[in-house]
């Protein structure tokens, strides 16, 4: 199914899948999913879009590099999930929407989602650090990630658990206008979550009220194929997730998750059906994570064939690539921005490292909101 065959109508019911579990793709049924994809019409942005979307995919990226070598460091506690390779997503989708507007919900997987944000590396990294300046207080860590003022929902330790906290986003924006009689209220949200996820009860409760009721959001499936340890391709009934949405009567869409500018023109109609009051839209976003589950897995499960397949179709390279040759941004301009996001990062540690930590009298402050 290409993404121009997908767009703007509601999917049909479903039949057989695409491609199954006993693909014969060097790269499994996943990757075959991907090819299948193409070709399709390329999707377009201009010169300051396209660096505005390179930064952010670079900044993604180097953070969570940075992340890594402080774990190992033993300068960040618990778990830690790294989101390199699913950048794509993050970007695409958090910057098609408006900044301090609309309402984003994100997973355990978080760094990256809030950094498209907006919300300032430094507080990202302290927060991983445990620091009183961090955007959760230090009270949450990698996976609590929390801002108000860049209407970050959260990071959740539970799968899941965002979707219905976005759900009731969702519902505000449309009680406001509708019930409340607000005509400026058109916030959109998204929520974000993976494959895995796909699996438990609350995902298809929230489908099914957010299409009953029109309510405006996305629910961005990160399909990375695994879960944990878990196949894709073992764990449900019908691979391509995006079909799930013709139950519920709502549109949904796959996209090549590594295609930054797919993502968000995907992100783009998607959101403007939302804010149309046309309802939901299930987009499921074809991806892969280069590192292991988390931290703490030494990643031997996956076979290099599969591994090498999605390396080959980095994100951030392809950006690069589509800018250079389309004369939109040249080498050196975008080895420039790396410089600056590298020195970002490294602030971002400096000013984690000198940060206070939370007062231990203070342990269960902020539980309850104070103002
Ligand atoms: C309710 C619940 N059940 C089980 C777990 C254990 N768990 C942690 S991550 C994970 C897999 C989730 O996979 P997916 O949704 O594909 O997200 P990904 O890690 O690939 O981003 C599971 C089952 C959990 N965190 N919460
Ligand atoms: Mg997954």
């Amino acid at each position: 199914m290409t993404q121009a065959d997908t767009s703007r109508e509601l999917v049909p019911a479903s039949g057989a899948p695409a491609c199954s579990a006993e693909s014969t793709h060097v790269a499994g049924p996943h990757a075959e999913r991907l090819d299948n994809l193409y070709p399709s019409t390329p999707a377009t942005v201009n010169r300051e879009e396209g660096l505005m979307l390179y930064r952010d995919m670079v900044l993604g990226r180097r953070f969570e590099d940075k992340c890594a070598e402080m774990y190992y460091r033993g300068k960040m506690f618990g778990f830690v999930h790294l989101y390199n390779g699913q950048e794509a997503v993050s970007t695409g989708v958090i910057k098609a929407m408006k900044a301090q507007h609309d309402w984003f919900c994100s997973t355990y997987r978080d760094h990256v989602h809030a950094l498209s944000c907006g919300v300032p590396a430094r507080e990202v990294m302290s927060e991983l650090f445990g620091k009183e300046t961090g955007c959760s207080k230090g009270r949450g860590g990698s996976m609590h990630l929390f801002s108000k003022e860049h209407h970050l929902l959260g990071g959740y330790a539970f799968i899941g658990e965002g979707i219905p906290v976005a759900l009731g986003a969702a519902f505000t924006s449309r009680y406001k206008r509708d019930a409340l009689g607000d005509a400026s209220s058109d916030a959109v949200t998204a929520a974000f979550f993976g494959d895995g996820t796909c699996n438990i009860g609350q995902f298809y409760e929230c489908l099914n009220m957010a299409a009953l009721w029109k309510l405006p959001i996305l629910f961005v499936v990160e399909n990375n194929k695994w879960a944990i340890g878990m196949d894709h391709n073992r764990a449900t009934s019908d691979p391509e997730i995006w079909r799930k949405a013709a139950a519920f009567g709502m549109a949904g869409e796959e996209v090549d998750g590594m295609d930054v500018l797919a993502v968000r023109a995907a992100a783009q109609r998607a959101i403007e059906r939302a804010r149309a009051g046309e309802g939901p839209t299930l987009l499921e976003c074809l991806t892969y994570r280069y590192r292991g589950h988390s931290l703490a897995d030494p990643d031997e499960l996956r076979a290099q064939a599969e591994k090498d397949f999605w390396a080959q179709r980095d994100p951030i390279k392809r950006l690069a690539s589509h800018l250079t040759d389309q004369n939109l941004a040249t080498a050196e301009e975008l080895k420039a921005i790396e410089r600056e996001i590298d020195a970002e990062v490294a602030d971002s540690v400096d000013f984690a490292l000198a940060a206070p930590e939370p007062n231990p009298e203070e342990l269960t402050r902020y539980i309850w909101a104070e103002d």
